[in-house]
């Protein structure tokens, strides 16, 4: 056995990757060695993701994983999975799937919602799980199932994990998305299951980033080529707590941006805002690595821009990404901005007429890119401001991190909307503070510091950008 390797399976709702990461003298490097596409797509009847492809995916970027790691003479020693949060596969007894998991997208939760409500009215539930209100949370969705009678609900990358090592488990940042953890003490918030009745076994035991969660069942392990020893650990298993733990910071007084599908933006806490006027603003205190909080609101994302890419890809030939944001970026400051964050923008299909419909006219494509663009650099402003104002922390930087850290005119606007510095990068900090998890997990990283360790490490990794801010009287042109 060589140097020790470890493999992150990053899945986002736009895209998947298994990254190997090891640990060099300069600092943790990352080798991407399978890429995927990924999206909610109309399956039976419903928009539903399917896990089925992408577990053969997961296999595919192991198995790279494993050819890769054994031609540089190293080990992968263990994988950690992250993907999107919320959602969740139902299994039965013998651990098959009841149905492809439905989309958080699907609308089938706005018959549920009521009803949940008059169970646990939302004032109970957030002060219990200070969980964000968004009309998907997997609470809601629990109760649109027809029965939950004998199954378990597998949380997806939990699903994954029990697919490759036959163990069930629950990882608790993303537990903390499903509206029924409690928020002060990381465990199950056992009354609401009562009040819903929920019985509690529908969900495996929970474990917190770190832990191992098992060994690959001999199956996988004769597929991947990976040794039957290779473990399965827990991270931070929602995306965006991976993301937000290999935010390159020094010091506290940073904000973050997770930009991708969604953008993900508050700061980092010790301990949860339950108070009226958060639930009021709709912030969410979901778990992060090390039991710290995200307090963030989860806002309008790249989404909106993927989804026009999309029609407009099916009306004629693939619009060029860079070329559509440089053309947007010549456009003037000022142009109309609408609220990205409105679930009006949730469902797929139709969103360059949407957009056009909430924004007026917008003569080109370009202008419909620079709406989005201003809409969420707007919508990023308004959010920073009320996560200051409710937490009392002051923001002297904001990092942007994920894909949509490569798109300048955003970042740009970013700050200039804000009036404060953005540090751009690095785009592939989920898969990071995956492998950082793991390999503290694995005795590689000085434990004991929290986060402080594996940021010091992300910042060794990363390669970063920074925006300054543009005064406003130098953004308005004459008249
Ligand atoms: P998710 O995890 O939600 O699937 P990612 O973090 O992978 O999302 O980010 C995907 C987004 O990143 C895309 O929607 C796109 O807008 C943006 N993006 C990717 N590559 C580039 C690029 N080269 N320039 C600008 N934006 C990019
Ligand atoms: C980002 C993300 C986000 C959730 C959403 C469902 O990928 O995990 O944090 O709110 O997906």
């Amino acid at each position: 056995t060589g140097t020790a390797v470890f493999a992150a399976v990053d899945i986002g709702a736009s895209s998947g990757r298994v990254i190997l990461g090891r640990l060099t003298e300069k600092g943790p490097e990352l080798t991407t060695v399978h890429r995927f596409p990924n999206g909610v797509q109309v399956l039976d009847g419903a928009l539903r993701w399917d896990v089925d492809a992408l577990f053969a995916e997961v296999i595919v970027g192991l198995r790279s994983a494993a050819e890769t790691a054994a031609s540089a003479g190293e080990t992968v020693q263990s994988i950690g999975i992250d993907t999107w949060a919320v959602d969740y596969g139902l299994v039965d007894g013998d651990g098959e799937l009841l149905h492809l998991p439905f989309s958080y997208r699907d609308g089938r939760t706005a018959a549920t919602i009521d009803a949940v409500h008059a169970a646990a009215p939302q004032e109970q539930l957030y002060a219990r799980t200070g969980l964000q209100f968004l009309p998907f949370n997997t609470v809601y969705q629990l109760a649109a199932e027809r029965s939950l009678d004998g199954v378990q609900a597998l949380l997806i990358p939990d699903l994954l994990a029990h697919r490759l090592t036959g163990v069930r488990r629950t990882e608790a940042t993303n537990a903390s998305t499903t509206g029924l953890l409690d928020a002060a003490t990381g465990t199950w918030a056992a009354d609401l299951f009562d009040a819903l009745d929920l019985r509690p076994e529908v969900f495996p035991p929970l474990v917190e980033p770190g832990t191992v969660v098992g060994q690959l069942l001999p199956d996988v392990a004769a597929a991947t080529g990976l040794p039957a020893q290779t473990t399965v650990v827990a991270v931070g298993s929602h995306d965006t707590a991976s993301a937000v733990a290999a935010v390159p910071a020094t010091g506290r007084d940073f904000a973050y941006i997770s930009s991708g599908t969604w953008s993900l933006v508050g700061v980092e806490l010790d301990t949860p805002i339950l108070t009226d006027e958060s639930r009021a603003a709709n912030f969410t205190n979901e778990r992060g690595v090390d039991g710290t909080i995200r307090y963030l609101r989860n806002t309008g994302g790249l989404w909106l821009l993927q989804e026009c890419l999309r029609e407009w890809n099916a009306e004629g030939p693939l619009p060029d990404l860079a070329g559509l944001l440089g053309a947007a970026a010549a456009l003037p400051a000022g142009g109309p901005v609408i609220d990205a964050d409105s679930n009006d923008f949730l469902a797929p299909d139709g969103m360059p007429a949407r957009i056009r419909s909430a924004a007026g006219d917008l003569p080109t494509r370009e202008a419909v890119v620079r709406c989005i663009l201003d809409s969420l650099a707007a919508g990023y402003a308004r959010t920073l401001q009320d996560a200051a104002r409710l937490s009392g922390r002051r923001i002297g930087v904001i990092h942007i991190v994920g894909g949509g850290s490569q798109n300048s005119l955003l970042c740009q606007l970013t700050a200039d909307r804000t009036g404060i510095p953005v540090v751009a990068g690095p785009v592939e900090a989920t898969a990071l503070g995956n492998v950082l998890v793991q390999a503290r997990a694995a005795g590689l990283l000085e434990a004991g510091h929290g986060l402080a360790g594996i940021r010091h490490a992300a910042r060794a990794a990363a390669t970063t950008d920074r925006y300054e801010p543009v005064p406003r009287a130098a953004l308005t042109t004459a008249g």
